[in-house]
C-alpha cells in the first residue's frame, strides 16, 4: 500500500487511537463493553461508576458511552 493510501485509510477510520482502545477492551468482539470487560483492564471501575457511564441503561457501554465516561474521568482512558 502506498503511503498516501495508508493516510487515507487512517483518515477514514476517524480517531484511530480510540478505535484501537475500544478494540483492545472489547474482549468478545461484540462492539460493546460489558462491566467484566471494563474491569478486566480497569479493576478500579466500580459497579456504580459503570452504571453511571451506561447512560441508556442496557447494561453495556457503546462507543459513545465509553467516550463520554472517559471524558468525564469515570473510566480511565488508558
Ligand atoms: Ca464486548
Ligand atoms: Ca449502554
Amino acid at each position: 500500500m502506498k503511503p498516501a493510501m495508508i493516510f487515507f485509510a487512517v483518515a477514514l477510520s476517524g480517531t484511530a487511537a480510540f478505535a484501537q482502545s475500544m478494540a483492545e477492551m472489547d474482549a468478545d468482539g461484540d462492539g460493546v463493553l460489558s462491566m467484566a470487560e471494563v474491569q478486566a483492564l480497569f479493576p478500579e471501575v466500580t459497579e456504580d461508576a459503570f452504571a453511571s457511564a451506561d447512560t441508556d441503561g442496557d447494561g453495556v457501554l457503546n462507543e459513545a458511552e465509553l467516550t463520554a465516561a472517559q471524558d468525564a474521568g469515570v473510566i480511565p482512558a488508558n
